[in-house]
């Protein structure tokens, strides 16, 4: 074990996460401790080694000690037993605690060994490093960003702290891991560790802990999906925003010209009609975000299309064989996107039926149309 003059590094974390595999690459020998993939527990005893050489002004013995959670309780309290006598014997420590993952989700049962452990130590930050064993190489690329996030989260330690070790045998990789561990105690120093009360842990309350950590878990991660499909929608709109910002200050905006046929005006209510559904349904995804900066921005947004809905209404309503009628009817909500267009009234047909202006040749809103609809369709002659 640790003379007086060394510290500790206490490898910490459940069975199998790789805490000898970890140890063994901090003494720079394979045969240190036993590592080896098993069903069971491996390393049932405490064991120290003295690292050969020093990290910075520290000289080091190495801990090597079994997990935590077991299934049954004896086997828990033997591992609690190990973990508690393993501070006594070196209290000036740094702690390694290590956690597993599962398809990349950091498994349950060990967030509840490191609360258990914690709850007994209160580790200091500048003596804690918490690190993710055996993630594989053709992981996503903000797999660690997002891990270390979440992990902060349910831990309360600064990421700076948390690192990310790739599953590899290469020699070239052991000593990549050597030196990645060897950096990270580097900054850190060591504490008196004093425990405050015994590690608890009973096997029948481990289901209800793990339950417990994967809620959290799932609360967090729901919480991160919303924030990243928020910022998505927001970049999104603000590029569409700049994008017609720039539109609008390098091109002329089209006049067209509706003196022949009633056709262009049918289609021109075509593509106004498919652009209030386009918006509508942007205003109802964005509220449903209830993201006040993006609200606004799409209300500029529609509000600027809107004006040029307007002007080429206006325009249309000035063409020689085209008459509308305006209607004091404006669209309720956000979008009051056109002034509705009542009668619609062809040049030869006003000559045929004078008295009837405005009045019997008023379009009426067909039952498929939506009561709200910001403008109405003439009827077809
Ligand atoms: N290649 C590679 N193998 C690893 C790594 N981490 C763990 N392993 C393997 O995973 C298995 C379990 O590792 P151990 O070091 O025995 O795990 P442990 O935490 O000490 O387990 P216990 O002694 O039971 O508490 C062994 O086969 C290791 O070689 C890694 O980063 N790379
Ligand atoms: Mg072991």
């Amino acid at each position: 074990m640790a003379s007086a003059t060394t510290c500790g590094l206490i490898l910490l974390g459940n069975s199998g996460v790789g805490k000898s595999f970890l140890a063994n690459r901090l003494l720079d020998d394979d045969e240190a401790f036993e590592s080896r993939f098993a069903a069971g527990s491996v390393t049932r005893h405490t064991e120290w080694k003295d690292m050969p050489t020093n990290i910075g002004r520290y000289t080091f013995s190495v801990a090597n000690i079994p997990g935590l959670v077991e299934a049954n309780q004896k086997l828990i309290d033997e591992n609690r037993v190990e973990i508690m006598k393993a501070f006594e014997q070196c209290p000036w420590a740094i702690v390694l605690f290590v956690f597993g993952q599962n398809n990349g989700r950091i498994p349950d049962e060990d967030l509840v060994a490191f609360m258990r452990i914690n709850d007994a130590y209160e580790f200091p930050t500048k003596s804690l490093l918490l690190i993710v064993n055996g993630i594989p190489a053709d992981r996503p690329r903000d797999y660690e960003a997002k891990t270390a996030q979440l992990l902060e989260e349910l831990t309360s330690i600064d990421k700076s702290y948390i690192y990310f070790i790739e599953k590899s045998t290469s020699e070239n990789s052991k000593r990549d891991i050597r030196d990645l561990l060897c950096e990270a105690i580097s900054k850190c120093d060591p504490v008196h560790h004093e425990r405050k009360h015994d590690i608890e842990l009973m096997s029948d309350e481990i289901s209800r802990l793990k339950m417990e950590s994967k809620n959290r878990q799932d609360q967090l991660l729901a919480q991160e999906t919303e924030h990243s499909k928020k910022q998505k929608l927001s970049t999104t709109l603000h590029k569409h925003q700049s994008s017609s910002q720039r539109l609008s200050a390098t091109t002329p905006k089209p006049k067209p010209d509706f003196t022949n046929d009633k056709k262009r005006f049918d289609d021109m209510m075509e593509a106004i009609d498919a652009e209030h559904a386009r918006n509508m349904e942007k205003l109802k995804r964005i509220q449903e975000n209830s993201n006040t900066a993006a609200i606004q921005q799409l209300t500029d947004q529609m509000k600027a299309e809107n004006d040029l809905n307007k002007e080429l209404l206006d325009h249309m309503s000035t063409s020689p064989k085209v008459v509308i009628v305006r209607e004091k009817k404006r669209e309720k909500g956000l979008t009051k996107i056109l002034n509705a267009v009542g009668d619609f009234i062809f040049g030869e047909q006003q000559s045929d039926e004078p008295e009837q202006q405005g009045a019997s040749r008023r379009y009426q809103s067909s039952a498929s149309r939506p009561s709200n609809h910001p403008y109405q369709r003439p009827a077809n002659n």
